[in-house]
């Protein structure tokens, strides 16, 4: 309605300047403005994935759904629970009105107007309402969260995208098996260090482009799974990831970040993220994880726990890598007698109980499965 009337307000005008200025059509720059004009009077969000085109459904049509409004309670990072009044429709209507369901689908993707992106799991999708909410507590949403924000009650507030502008569908996501594993320590000694600048702090960080790059690794993975220690898992699309950063010194290390990227999507104390069937892990945070033991004089994780945790593909052998190129093939057998650990120069090394002095190896960079 106001829509309307401020549209032909638009018409008119434009209409008026056309004629007063009598000039020919290609001085007036009618096209962008009227696109700018149409594009801030009327809101919609893109849709992708529910057929061969994307599709823009207007706030209108959400509202036009059945309004639902429902106490949520969102979960902060800290484990802190926070509670609202949302109001909006759900998601599952605006499927269905297209012939979908919920519950089928694989996860999806929210994109939000500020560059903030997320995946959302099918455990999570398959489970939870998904609200599109256009008022909070009562009242329209704030300007930084309009048109819409996505609300999944009793989940990580890290899914409740505000400023919503893309929901795609995303299709199975196959999971590759993991064959090589290498350790964040080691990174900075084979890549360039670059200063990077952490609030009050000057970190060193490495480019995640030159990581791959110097790896000779053309990734044909869409997307790059990161798990923190305290269990957070989450899958980054590779171009999202390829312009980060992993922070290796300083606060929060490991982290994946960058300081074009909200801060949402940081991902702190990183276990170990995968792509391909590469795994990067640190092993600060194994340690923590998985805790120690002692063999003879040396403190250090359990190889073959580490290798678990992974998941690392099972094969007859290992081949351990040091940051030299120095390799030594390992039984698996033997793997429950090994640890790895840190030595007081801040060098990963391996020490296996029973086995010749070859297999200690220093500056460890790499564990591999023999094909
Ligand atoms: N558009 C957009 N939505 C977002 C984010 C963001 O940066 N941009 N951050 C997310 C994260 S990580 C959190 S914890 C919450 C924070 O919500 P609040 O700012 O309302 O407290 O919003 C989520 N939704
Ligand atoms: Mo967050």
């Amino acid at each position: 309605m106001l829509f309307k009337s401020k549209k032909q307000l638009l018409i008119m005008v434009f209409t008026l300047i056309f004629i007063f200025s009598g000039c020919s059509g290609s001085e007036v720059p009618s096209s962008d403005v009227s696109q700018e004009g149409s594009s801030s009077l009327e809101e919609y969000i893109i849709m992708k994935g529910l057929g061969e085109e994307e599709i823009s459904i207007s706030v209108e049509e959400i509202k036009g759904l059945q309004a639902i409004s429902k106490e949520v309670t969102s979960i902060s990072s800290t484990g802190e629970e926070n509670t609202f009044q949302a109001t909006g429709a759900l998601l599952e209507d605006v499927l269905k009105q297209r012939s979908f369901n919920q519950k089928d689908l694989m996860g999806l993707r929210i994109v939000a107007g500020d560059g903030y992106s997320i995946e959302v799991p099918k455990e999570i999708v398959g489970n939870r309402d998904i609200i599109l909410a256009y008022e909070m507590n009562g009242a329209p949403l704030d300007e930084q969260s309009r048109p819409l924000r996505v609300v999944i009650p009793d989940e990580r507030a890290m899914y409740w995208v505000g400023n919503l502008e893309t929901i795609e569908i995303l299709e199975k996501i196959e999971k590759s098996e993991i064959h090589k594993l290498l350790f964040i320590e080691a990174l900075g000694e084979i890549a360039d260090v670059e200063d990077y600048i952490y609030y009050d702090s000057i970190d060193k960080a490495i480019k995640i482009q030159d990581l791959l790059k110097s790896f000779g690794e053309e990734s044909t993975s869409k997307t790059v799974y990161i798990k923190a220690v305290d269990g957070l898992e989450k899958n980054e699309t590779l171009p999202i990831f390829q312009e980060g950063y992993i922070k290796v010194t300083g606060a929060d290390v490991p982290a994946f970040l960058s300081p074009n990227m909200p801060k949402g999507m940081y991902v702190k104390h990183i276990l170990y993220f995968s792509y391909d069937t590469t795994a990067w892990v640190a092993y600060e945070k194994a340690q923590e994880k998985l805790g120690t033991l002692n063999l003879e004089d040396r403190e250090g994780i359990s190889v073959e726990e580490l290798l678990k945790e992974i998941g690392l593909h099972e094969g007859e052998a290992y081949i351990f890598t040091a940051i030299d190129g120095y390799a030594v093939e390992v039984d698996a057998s033997d793997l429950g007698e090994g640890i790895i650990y840190l030595d007081e120069k801040g060098r990963l090394n391996t020490y296996f109980k029973g086995l010749p002095k070859n297999t200690s190896i220093k500056d460890l960079l790499s564990v591999e499965v023999k094909k």
